[in-house]
């Protein structure tokens, strides 16, 4: 039997939202393609992207509800919730309640979770990941432009003649829309791009100018920016006199002095005046911006900084040209779409517009529309600490891991009388919390729409059947509205019908007064929403589609048609931290996502970073002793994490970087979160997730193991571990503080006794043992100890799970712990594609090989989705420096 036609879906990662093209096979796997025909990525993928085949399997899913424990029927379960809603909301009132969502939702689940919370019950307690993601952004476009709207496209990258890239890691966050921006460079060597980061990332080195600014000078820069525009006479005054207000009011509210703005920044005088002069010397720019400009306690002053210098030149809706903000999660947009933040209504609509509420009260039929905002994510959780709130419902998203503060997570999760979680997979963080689980369909079992952050709507399309008893989110919303006795406004046979609905909001008496307008779509039938094409909002019922920029010609979505200003304001003084604590910087890695519920499924990605680390400073390391690969203790009162140290040039002394992925599933205590405190930015209430204060020291370890290993190990009680899956079984990094316990660490990853190694060595002078298990021909575990940080190839190591140890020679190569002639060490995967690592890459060099195309026609590396570009890059570049030197 041959393979069916390729479902073409959504990638249903990043913001940028690429298509792509699944294939399922006769033998049960699904072949991965990126869509030619996608107007984002023109049939590219990212490593993650490309790796989802992997991340589709049955393990660790949640298959069947369950209430206290027990299997249950979806109708058993759900009565369960209506039942204690209805008598929450009937003894303490409709704020006694809430939602708590995620932009990984499609819009249709997002619309029906909207609808029943601030039209039906009362209440405007829905709120979501995305407070933690884009709020200060929709505030700071709601201050600027009187409405959330991301005024460009992402061929404005293509045609811009400088980008600059505001805390944002595009290289790995956005990886398509980065390669788009460099096939461009690539045609044009002219464009310029700047990075404004305080780390030195992958695509800072892809930059022509890097400015490792000061945690939180952004505020700072842009304001100095736009007063170096007005004394360059750069304003653009037809543009500022026509179509905006304020503007005189913004400038002196932000003037700063030189001292101050070098002060405020950590730049040079000349790097500022680099930046500067390119940015007012060139027409055509694009200002970027993702989490070090939104998780920040002045995120939306950081976005109205940037803004205001847009508006001052009168660049922003034109082609090439404009402020962009670059969201995070694949529906960050289509859940603004829908007004699934606390202080927003519905359609781009606002909660505390009397107009607003009358239309959407008369739209929905609603009985009980929300009177005012309701709680922001933090305060949600504060609430249900405080028993304000009872009852929650949380659905695609894991708090337990990303909300900062986790420890006020949890004490506010166990003390909820009602906690429901809809959730994919068994086991999250947060899953352990809930009362009632509900198993969710996800990615490849779901359909509905995404909107990525050029405003493109696509459709995300199933192509595996829904497992077990597991539904689509948007049901599970409905059934509870018809449980709580909403029958007709819940009654949505499909997610056509939610789309519909949805569209015909968006376009009711709208007349061109609300930017959201996809009106056209109100009357979508069924077969037409299966067959429906991405496509840019908005699209009125009776305009042609066009025109797809906002604000060239003013237009603005305020009572007078004009753009704000908006004068943004400093600290007062610069955070004066004791010395003795650093910045934590907190951010991604390439190849995971979020809290590794999907990625961590997958060996390709796992095979590129493997354990939870801290960035360091080399001066710093040296000050605390820290040598390559100790283990660090980043610690906040009794709070602590333990991470690897990887010590980097990368960033400046007094900071450090630690990714957000790990947690409990994968390490001892990587879970960053536990160090965040929650401050919160005053305009978005969104956390300052990058700018924490912490102490660190070594950690002070007296035996250090790595294993590879079959079987996943279930129960490890070292002081430190982590694991990764390979493609056969497991790597897992471990260290512990009392040696006298290894051999019961070795008995939980060995499920044996250390005596009944097949083969093994022991150097009594260093403690060193090498241990090897085998079953027939094939190694079963591994396991290197040593008194200091273990130098074993992993990627070897894990390969020879892989092997055929058919002659017994061959298995003390094991205990030899090195690679043998034959089967060189490839050193870290660098190329996730094609299994390429940095020894393979400088063994390259060596020969000869000076760049990243030749790197590719030689080893392949970086020819496929490309993600990894930058490293190879950055090996290139390091070795040349080497060889000058
Ligand atoms: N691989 C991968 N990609 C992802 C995700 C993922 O989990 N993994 N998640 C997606 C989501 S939801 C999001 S929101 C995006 C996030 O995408 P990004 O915002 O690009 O990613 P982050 O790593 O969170 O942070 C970006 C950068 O901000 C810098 N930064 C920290 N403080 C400051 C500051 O004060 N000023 C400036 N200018 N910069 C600062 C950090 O050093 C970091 O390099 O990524 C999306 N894409
Ligand atoms: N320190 C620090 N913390 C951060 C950040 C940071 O940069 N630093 N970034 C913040 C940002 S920008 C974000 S967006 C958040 C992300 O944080 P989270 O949203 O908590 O992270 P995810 O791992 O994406 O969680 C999604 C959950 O939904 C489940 N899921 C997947 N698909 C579906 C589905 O279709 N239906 C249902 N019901 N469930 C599904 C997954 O299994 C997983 O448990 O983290 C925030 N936290
Ligand atoms: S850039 Fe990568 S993660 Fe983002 S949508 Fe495209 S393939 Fe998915
Ligand atoms: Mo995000």
């Amino acid at each position: 039997m041959g393979d069916t036609p390729p479902i073409r879906t959504t990638c249903p990662y990043c913001g940028v939202g690429c298509g792509v093209l699944a294939t399922p096979r006769s033998d049960g796997n699904v072949t991965i393609k990126g869509d030619p025909d996608h107007p984002a990525n023109f049939g590219r993928l990212c490593s993650k992207g490309m790796a989802l085949g992997e991340t589709l399997g049955l393990d660790g899913r949640l298959l069947y509800p369950e209430v206290n424990g027990q299997k249950t029927s979806w109708d058993q379960a759900l009565d369960h919730v209506a039942q204690r809603f209805k008598r929450t909301i009937e003894t303490y009132g409709p704020d006694s309640v809430g939602f708590y969502l995620s932009g990984q939702m499609l819009t249709e689940d997002y619309y029906v979770a909207n609808k029943l919370m601030k039209g039906f019950i009362g209440s405007a307690n829905v709120d979501t990941n995305s407070r933690l993601c884009m709020s200060s952004t929709v505030a700071g476009h709601k201050r600027a432009f009187g409405s959330d709207t991301v005024p460009g496209n992402y061929e404005d990258l293509e045609h811009a003649d400088l980008i600059v890239l505001v805390g944002s890691n595009m290289a790995w966050c956005h990886p398509v829309l980065f390669q788009r921006i460099l096939a461009a460079k690539d045609k044009r060597p002219g464009l310029n791009i700047v990075v404004i980061d305080p780390r030195r990332t992958k695509t800072a080195e892809m930059a022509n100018l890097h400015l490792p600014i000061n945690a939180d000078g952004d505020v700072a820069l842009f304001n100095g920016l736009l007063q170096h525009i007005v004394q360059t006479q750069m304003v653009n005054s037809s543009y500022v006199g026509d179509h905006t207000v304020g503007f005189s009011e913004a400038v002196n509210a932000t003037q700063i002095s030189q001292k101050d703005l070098i002060k405020r920044t950590g730049l040079s005088e000349g790097q500022i005046n680099e930046f500067y002069s390119l940015f007012v010397n060139t027409e055509k720019v694009v200002t970027c911006f993702s989490q070090g400009v939104n998780q920040s306690s002045s995120g939306t002053d950081k976005v109205n900084a940037i803004i205001n210098c847009h508006l001052a030149t009168g660049r922003i809706g034109r082609k090439g040209m404009g402020p962009f903000s670059l969201t995070g999660q694949p529906n960050a947009m289509g859940g603004r779409e829908v007004g699934g933040l606390a202080n927003m209504l519905a359609a781009h609509m606002d909660i505390d517009n009397q107009a607003h509420r009358d239309l959407v009260t008369e739209f929905w039929g609603a009985s009980n529309l929300a009177p005012k905002p309701g709680l922001k994510a933090v305060e949600l959780f504060r609430a249900l600490k405080s028993g304000d709130v009872k009852a929650l419902w949380i659905m695609g998203t894991n708090p337990m891991v990303s909300m900062p503060d986790t420890d006020l997570v949890a004490e506010a999760l166990a003390a909820c009388p009602m906690l429901v979680v809809s959730d994919m997979m068994a086991n999250t963080p947060t899953m352990g919390f809930a009362q009632v689980k509900l198993p969710s369909i996800g990615w490849g079992e779901k359909g509905g729409t995404v909107t990525n952050s050029e405003r493109r709507i696509s459709r995300q399309r199933a192509f595996l059947p829904a497992p077990g008893m597991a539904r689509p989110d948007w049901w599970q919303m409905a059934q509870l509205g018809k449980k709580l006795g909403h029958e007709e406004a819940f009654g949505f046979k499909n997610a056509a019908e939610v789309f519909a609905e949805h569209a015909a909001l968006s376009g009711y008496q709208n007349d061109g007064t609300r930017d959201f307008d996809i009106g056209v779509h109100a009357d979508v039938s069924s077969e037409e929403y299966e067959a429906l094409k991405p496509f840019q909002w908005p699209q009125p019922k009776e305009a042609e589609p066009s025109a797809t920029r906002f604000f060239a010609n003013g237009s603005f979505y305020t009572d007078d048609k004009r753009g704000r200003f908006v004068p943004t304001r400093l600290a007062d003084k610069q955070q004066h931290k004791p010395k003795s604590k650093f910045v934590l910087n907190t951010g991604r890695v390439r190849d995971h996502w979020h809290t590794m519920t999907r990625t961590g499924k997958s060996a390709t990605l796992s095979s590129h970073m493997g354990e939870p680390y801290c960035e360091i400073s080399r001066a710093d390391a040296q000050r605390l002793h820290i040598k390559p690969a100790d283990l660090v203790r980043l610690f906040v009162k009794d709070q602590q994490v333990i991470v690897r140290a990887l010590i980097s040039t990368k960033l400046s002394a007094g900071q450090v970087f630690c990714p957000m992925h790990w947690n409990n599933n994968y390490a001892s205590i990587g879970s960053i979160n536990q160090l965040v405190k929650a401050e919160l930015d005053p305009h978005s209430g969104q956390p300052a997730l990058k700018a924490a204060r912490v102490k660190v020291e070594r950690a002070n370890m007296s035996i250090f193991g790595f294993a590879v290993t079959r079987n996943e190990p279930k129960d490890l009680s070292a002081d430190y571990w982590a694991k990764a899956i390979t493609r056969t079984g497991w790597r897992i990094e471990f260290a512990h503080q009392r040696a006298r316990d290894l051999p019961r660490l070795v008995r939980e990853i060995a499920n044996t006794d250390v005596t009944t190694a097949d083969v093994a060595y022991h150097a009594p002078h260093d403690d060193q043992q090498r241990l090897a298990w085998f079953d027939g021909v094939h190694l079963r575990t591994a396991i290197y100890i040593a008194s200091s940080p273990v130098e074993v190839s992993r990627s070897w190591a894990a390969g020879q799970l892989d092997t055929i140890f058919d002659e017994t020679a061959l298995r003390y190569r094991m205990v030899a712990g090195r690679p043998g002639k034959d089967m060189p060490d490839p050193g870290p995967i660098v190329c996730s594609c094609f299994s390429v690592g940095a020894n393979q890459i400088l063994d390259a060099v060596n020969a000869g090989c000076t760049s990243v195309s030749e790197i590719g026609k030689t080893l392949s590396a970086g020819t496929n989705c490309g993600s990894c570009k930058a490293e190879i890059s950055e090996l290139i570049h390091e070795r040349s420096l080497l060889a000058a030197e």
